[in-house]
């Protein structure tokens, strides 16, 4: 299996199956100097991990980090730095009824079309066990991009099925397992989830990740423009069935009048852009948004096929999540920051000499 790998001057490879013996990731062309231990990669991990609420899988790993290169007296030394995590809690048995018949809509069906055999224990290589070193490898970006360049990158869960959070309040997304902007909607969420499980059935959802404090000019035209290269990012993940930035589709309806963001010499005065125009950033908020599809492993049967194309009815018992969206904040938020930090090493690299031309203007008056 090849394209494990993204990124240009910061490249990050992932391996690992759910139900193999450990994951991990290569993360290469990080600068030397950055402090890191593997403590620095636990919050994070524990935002994205399963069995931390009702309302999402209930299988427990401790997700420990080894960090095996890369790192000499707590920095980083500018060699690839690889990061080991162990599965230990893998419950093989659960996949045995469907070893031989395709889940629909899952990637059982494409992966055995493909390479004519596959791992069926927990998904192997398709699962979202995968998105763990995403994660972890997202934790350097983020901590980079804070320091050298005070950008902060922040999600939030923006829909989960018919739900949008009627406040935003920055503060409350941290309180609650659904990384939810609007404290006073988690009790409707906890009946809208525990109804849904009870039902057996899996829903769909919408995250937004924010990037501020992003300068001028990261992204490459043309075929590496920042946008391009955060929707293939973003696409990437599990499940993810469609990528915005900005205002996305609702440009549809809009006017030439209404989309553009007016430039003051205190600011801007909007962002419908979503801070990237002809691929490079304007110095406004990146702001992406994802949709994830309802995961398909889920207990109403539904009709497929075998390995041997007979008809066969298909139900998925196991430790599934009857929401990725709940858990794919943090997910989303890694992917933004090694795109980012990829193209802020890009930019160094080729522009580095260019100095500010027109005075800055600022992402909001
Ligand atoms: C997953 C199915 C479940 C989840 C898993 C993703 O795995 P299993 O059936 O092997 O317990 O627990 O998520 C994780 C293990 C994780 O760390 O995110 C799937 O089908 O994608």
């Amino acid at each position: 299996m090849s394209s494990n790998s993204f990124g240009k001057l910061l490249t990050v490879t992932t391996f690992g199956e759910s139900h193999g013996p450990a994951i991990g990731c290569v993360l290469d062309g990080c600068p030397p100097g950055l402090p890191l231990a593997p403590e620095d990669f636990r919050d994070d991990l524990e935002r994205r991990a399963t069995g931390r609420s009702r309302h999402t899988s209930q299988r427990r790993e401790t997700d420990e980090v080894e960090i095996l290169s890369g790192v000499y007296e707590g920095v980083t030394t500018g060699t690839p730095i690889a990061l080991l995590i162990r599965n230990t809690d893998q419950r093989s048995k659960d996949y045995a009824e469907i070893a031989e018949r395709f889940r629909p809509g899952h990637a059982d069906y494409t992966y055995w079309h493909k390479y004519g055999l596959r791992d069926p224990r927990g998904g192997g290589r398709s699962s979202a066990r995968e998105t763990t070193m995403r994660v972890a490898a997202g934790v350097i970006a983020k901590r980079w991009l804070a320091r050298v360049h005070g950008v902060r990158v922040r999600g939030w869960l923006a829909a989960l099925g018919p739900l949008t959070p009627a406040a935003f309040d920055w503060d409350a997304i941290q309180t609650n397992p659904f990384f939810w902007p609007d404290a006073g909607m988690v009790g409707e969420l906890e009946q809208f989830m525990d109804r849904l499980r009870k039902s057996g059935d899996s829903i769909g959802a919408r995250v937004n990740v924010l990037a501020d404090n992003v300068p001028p000019g990261w992204g490459e035209p043309i075929y590496g423009k920042l946008d391009g290269e955060l929707a293939a990012a973003l696409m990437s993940i599990n499940a993810v069935k469609g990528v915005e930035i900005g205002d996305g589709f609702a440009a549809v309806t809009q006017r030439g009048s209404e989309h553009r963001d007016e430039i003051t010499p205190q600011g801007f005065l909007s962002n419908h852009a979503g801070g990237i125009l002809g691929g490079i950033s304007t110095g406004q908020d990146v702001l992406a948004s994802i949709v994830l599809k309802p995961t398909s492993s889920i207990l109403i049967p539904g009709r497929s096929v075998n390995v041997r194309g007979e008809p066969v009815e298909v139900v998925t018992k196991g430790r599934h999540d009857p929401c990725v969206g709940i858990r794919a904040t943090p997910i989303a938020e890694a992917m933004v920051a090694l795109v980012l930090m990829d193209q802020a090493l890009r930019q160094r690299a080729q522009c580095g000499d260019v100095g500010p031309v027109t005075p800055r203007i600022p992402a909001k008056p």
